[in-house]
């Protein structure tokens, strides 16, 4: 008999995802969520938080390598970053490859996600080890509370703005999260896919805007999430993301697969339909 096995993510009952199944490597379900590891015959080994796409073997490259290089190349001197989220490791690897940090703040509430991924991801996880890395695993709205001055890059590498990921999109958490950067720091957050989930990416954005003077969303295709289309978006207290350290952004596109010089001169560029969208005072339904 041939299996004939799918997983769906449904999106608002509108849309979805299909990935076909080849097995289920690891189920459970941690103090915080349902945690899932599919190896799929398109995207290989796929990581699932409460039943939708956190990650996959073979497109997490567009993800990860956007939500670090662009932040970190807009800084003058990274030398400290915390991550919040990012428990599977494809942020700290793409960080680790920046030689001017000398630590990274790993702030994840689930544990058993940086288990699980160090167990069957380890493409991704490979480098949480690193003695740069610290793990912190703790709620992020708790932790940066009392945080001043002290990160250079905040990164939030968050699930979405549902179950436990949910504190991570408020005016509270992005205020704390500004005040936790020193002079001249910026942040990076994923801000959801601006097709399929317009209101989300709407709602963030209008946030963002309250509580930092610089924020210019980015986009790039991410093939398993909602739309196959994601954004970040990226924010400072005044410094505008300029012409990036040439040398260095050369030496990371020998690396990487998604991102190169190409790519970040026109980072910034919105579309069309997203500059209305941004601009429409109308609710997205
Ligand atoms: N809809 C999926 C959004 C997930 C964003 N975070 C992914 C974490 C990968 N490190």
């Amino acid at each position: 008999m041939v299996l004939d096995v799918w997983f769906t993510e449904k999106h608002e009952d509108k849309q979805g995802i299909s990935l076909k199944v080849k097995g289920i490597l690891y189920s459970g379900q941690s103090e915080f969520q349902k945690i899932d590891v599919i190896d799929t015959e398109a995207y290989g080994k796929t990581l699932l938080l409460d039943g939708l796409v956190m990650t996959t073997e073979k497109d997490e490259f567009f993800y990860h390598e956007m939500i670090s290089h662009i932040p970190l190349l807009a800084h003058p001197n990274p030398e400290k970053v915390l991550i919040i989220g990012g428990g599977d490791g494809g942020t700290v690897r793409e960080v680790l490859r920046h030689p001017s940090v000398k630590e990274i703040v790993l702030c994840e509430i689930d544990g058993a996600v940086i288990d699980v991924s160090k167990q069957y991801l380890p493409s991704i996880a490979c480098c949480l080890d690193d003695p740069k890395v610290k793990i912190h695993l703790e709620d992020a709205v708790k932790y940066i509370k009392d945080k001043k001055n002290c990160f250079d890059v905040v990164l939030i590498d968050s699930t979405d703005p549902l179950g436990p990921g949910v504190g991570l999109f408020t005016e509270e958490f992005y205020t704390n999260a500004r005040d936790s950067l020193m002079e001249n720091g910026v942040m990076a957050a994923q801000t959801e896919s601006p097709i399929a989930c317009q209101k989300e990416f709407k709602l963030i954005n209008s946030l963002l805007n309250k509580v930092f003077s610089v924020v210019k969303p980015y986009f790039a295709p991410v093939p398993t999430y909602p739309g196959s289309y994601w954004s970040w978006t990226f924010c400072s207290g005044g410094g505008q993301p300029g012409i990036c350290d040439d040398n260095l952004a050369a030496k990371l596109e020998k690396s990487t697969k998604y991102f190169n010089r190409e790519i970040y001169s026109a980072v910034f560029a919105v579309p069309n339909y997203v500059k209305q969208l941004m601009a429409s005072e109308e609710a997205v339904k």
